[in-house]
């Protein structure tokens, strides 16, 4: 069988990029058909990032997806970063007057998902990675084959919102593109179990053998995570070598009243820090981790996927409703502006907070001194909880 689609904006990839784009789309008219390599299930099952800045929340209600994150999202007023048994309290309320909302990332794409299959709008399911994209001056074909039916889209647009790994940036000539990329030696050991938090807020821990963190889903429902060496699998680590690791990199107060229980989901993630730029060519437009990778140190890889998703939505709505491509063709630099400040404080978080093995006693003498300094001077703290809430779009 074989589907043939026309529609305005083909999307690849059905990630949190993908579908609040389809979403805001749909709700300005603009209809839109979405490629997914993977099954939904398989995309519903995924857990990732768990802080919104207010403007991701705001995107949220923009996409009328808001009910749940505004009922069940944790609001948090600050959180906490310590050194050994050194604590210093980030007041995010008092020094920008706002928070975060922790919200996990599965909430969020279950959200959109829903309102996305609301509106009736197509979704090609388990696609593979062999989806091709054609780019011609007034139109653009997707193309590919799924276990159901081959499939032929003919569109305005594309979107390619399709995660680090997917297609669509290879769209882009190779003699056009350039990426600018960091590999860091380490990775991120995550842990999902059904035990108490550790804190009401989020705890970031620089420790001499290496970094952890304290975060939670729900009050019954804890997230965790260790830097590990980059080649570990989950198999390296048993519950039992986790939770001895975390509480050795925990202040000693917190590690004595940890609640510890088995994990229900343990995964490991390289850090990078990745930019493709442009994030756009001719009539294909890159969002979210698509075009860009942060460290997820300072929790910045879903919202930044959302400020794209400001700027393409209202681009594409600029350009259905009144035959302007001017926020088209400036979608690219603007959207660059914001992820590259947003790059510099993922990458800032991580060289603060992780243990480097292959760097000289200063570099660590450095480390511990920024963060003196940091405990010192309230003007530093406030530029670390200026981009913690998220820079403005
Ligand atoms: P996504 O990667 O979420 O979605 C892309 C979608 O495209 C996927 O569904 C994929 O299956 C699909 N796709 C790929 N290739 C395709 C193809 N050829 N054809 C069709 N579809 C294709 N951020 C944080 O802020 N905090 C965290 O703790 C955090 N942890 C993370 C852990 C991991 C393992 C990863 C990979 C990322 C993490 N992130 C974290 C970042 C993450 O939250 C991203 O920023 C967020 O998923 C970005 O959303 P999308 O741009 O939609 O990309
Ligand atoms: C999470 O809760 O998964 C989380 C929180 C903050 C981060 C990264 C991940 O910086």
């Amino acid at each position: 069988m074989k589907l043939t689609l026309k529609t305005d904006v083909a999307i690849i990839g059905s990630g949190p990029s993908g579908l609040l784009l389809s979403r805001l789309l749909k709700l300005k008219g603009i209809s839109s058909v979405i490629v997914e390599r993977q099954s939904i299930t398989h995309v519903l099952s995924r857990i990732r990032a768990g802080v919104l800045e207010q403007g991701s929340v705001n995107m949220m209600r923009r996409a009328e997806v808001g009910t749940r994150v505004s009922s069940e999202g944790l609001r948090h007023d600050g959180f906490q970063i310590t050194y050994g048994d050194r604590e210093l309290r980030i007041d995010l309320q008092k020094l920008m007057g706002k928070g975060v909302t922790v919200y996990g990332q599965t909430e969020v794409t279950k959200d959109l998902y829903h309102a996305v299959i609301s509106d009736n709008t197509q979704i090609i399911e388990n696609a593979g990675d062999d989806t091709a994209i054609t780019l011609s001056s007034d139109h653009v074909k997707v193309t590919g084959v799924s276990p159901e039916c081959a499939f032929d889209i003919e569109a305005k647009f594309v979107a390619g919102c399709d995660g680090y790994r997917g297609i669509s940036r290879q769209a882009i000539p190779v003699d056009i593109r350039q990426e600018f990329e960091r590999i860091y030696p380490f990775g991120w050991l995550g842990v999902l179990s059904e035990t108490k938090p550790a804190d009401h807020e989020i705890i970031y821990s620089s420790h001499e053998n290496g970094f952890a963190m304290c975060s939670m889903r729900n009050a019954n429902l804890s997230r965790y995570y260790v830097q590990c060496p980059t080649n570990d699998r989950t198999d390296d680590w048993s519950d039992e070598r986790f939770w001895a690791t975390l509480k050795e990199r925990l202040p000693s107060q917190i590690a004595q009243s940890l609640e510890i229980g088995p994990s229900i989901e343990k995964s490991i993630a390289p850090l990078r820090s990745f930019v493709c730029e442009p994030l756009s060519h001719q009539r294909i437009f890159i969002a979210g981790d698509a075009g860009h990778i942060v460290p997820p140190t300072g929790a910045k890889g879903l919202n930044l996927a959302f400020s794209d998703i400001f700027y393409l939505s209202n681009a594409l709505v600029q350009y259905f409703s009144k035959n302007d491509e001017s926020e088209l063709t400036g979608y690219s630099d603007r959207a660059l502006a914001r992820i590259w400040k947003a790059e510099r404080f993922s990458w800032w978080m991580t060289s603060l907070l992780h243990k480097f093995d292959e760097e000289d006693r200063f570099a660590e003498k450095m480390r511990r001194a920024e963060f003196q300094f940091l405990c010192e001077s309230p003007d530093f703290q406030r530029a670390l909880a200026e981009n913690y809430v998220g820079l403005p779009y």
